[in-house]
């Protein structure tokens, strides 16, 4: 229950509407920037025993050191490598996430950056828009997705449902996991290089974190090769950036569909000239339903906290 000891502290930008709810339904704090920290954390870090943060956001050992009572991290975001939950497991706080009701939302981005990057549909638009097709004839020929060898890495909730969809494509699905998943219907291979060098087309649907940091390195790109795809809806630190960089200049790589990035919202300058590279500014779940979806689930969140100490989507 909310008390006069007991407040929510937002950290960081969240969507709107739920910085509105946060302010006038539970009257939260929002942590300041700059020289007001210090003076709003003396004043009130022993109030707050929730925070609401996003997935853009830190939450590291230092700032749940200066809030001594917290008890719950909610997390507008399916991923959770923002936040250092080893630290918070310590302390006894607990954190929570928004899974599930993004899966269709971001296999749906996965799938539409697959389709994108080898029919080349954004570069086609840019070749009309600039008059090319009048001046210069048709686009040029591209690559056929139905049917096409798919591996994905990572195949969790998210991974699951970009199979699903593939496989109403005529795709042949592949995996990699950390461990295989009993009576899965796709092939499982038992290492990251392994899998690249099997398809055509490597999805990354991996967790962030320290434990998949670079899983994609300059061997799988190679692996998978000057005629094969990589798409990332996932985080941008699972891929080696600078490799996946220098194979794409090089034409190492035919082409990849970036959703995510290492350093967001900074994007390497040479990837923007190429036609066989699509980038998005991180819309995996941008929908409005999706955002809403994951929006209440936060605020079911907070409200199972405020009343019981539970979470009701906890990360582990
Ligand atoms: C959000 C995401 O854009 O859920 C995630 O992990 O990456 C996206 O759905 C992000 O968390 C919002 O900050």
């Amino acid at each position: 229950m909310l008390t006069s000891e007991n407040h929510v502290l937002q950290i960081g930008p969240l969507k709107p509407s739920l910085a509105e709810t946060l302010r006038t339904d539970y009257h939260a704090y929002a942590l300041p920037n700059g020289d007001q920290r210090e003076a709003f954390l003396a004043e009130h870090a022993a109030e707050v025993t929730a925070i609401v943060v996003s997935g853009v956001t830190r939450v590291d050992p230092d700032l749940m050191a200066a809030l001594p009572n917290l008890k719950a991290v909610v997390n507008f975001g399916v991923g959770y490598d923002n936040i250092d939950v080893e630290a918070a497991t310590a302390r006894g706080i607990g954190v929570s996430n928004t899974p599930d009701v993004l899966d269709d939302c971001v296999a749906d981005t996965a799938v539409g950056l697959l389709i994108d990057t080898m029919r080349q549909f954004s570069a086609a638009d840019r070749y009309l828009r600039a008059g090319r097709w009048a001046a210069e004839g048709n686009y040029p020929l591209t690559q056929h997705v139905s049917g096409s060898s798919v591996g994905i890495l990572g195949l969790g909730r998210i991974g699951g449902a970009i199979a699903t969809r593939l496989s109403a494509f005529g795709c042949a699905i592949s995996y990699h996991n950390r461990r295989q998943i009993p009576g899965s219907p796709y092939t499982y291979v038992d290492s990251p290089v392994g899998l690249a060098r099997l398809v055509r087309v490597l999805v990354v649907a991996a967790a962030g974190g320290s434990g998949t940091r670079h899983l994609v390195n300059r061997e799988v790109l190679d692996a998978l090769g000057a005629d094969g795809y990589l798409i990332n809806i996932a985080r941008g630190s699972v891929i080696d950036q600078d490799a996946l960089v220098e194979a794409l200049t090089h034409g190492r790589l035919a082409g990849a569909g970036l959703d995510v990035f290492a350093d967001e919202p900074n994007v390497p300058a040479a990837l923007k000239p190429l036609d066989n590279v699509v980038l998005l500014p991180h819309v995996g779940s941008g929908t409005v339903e999706t955002r809403a979806a994951m929006e209440a689930l936060v605020l079911a969140n907070l409200d199972k906290f405020l009343q019981s100490g539970e979470l009701v989507t906890p990360v582990r």
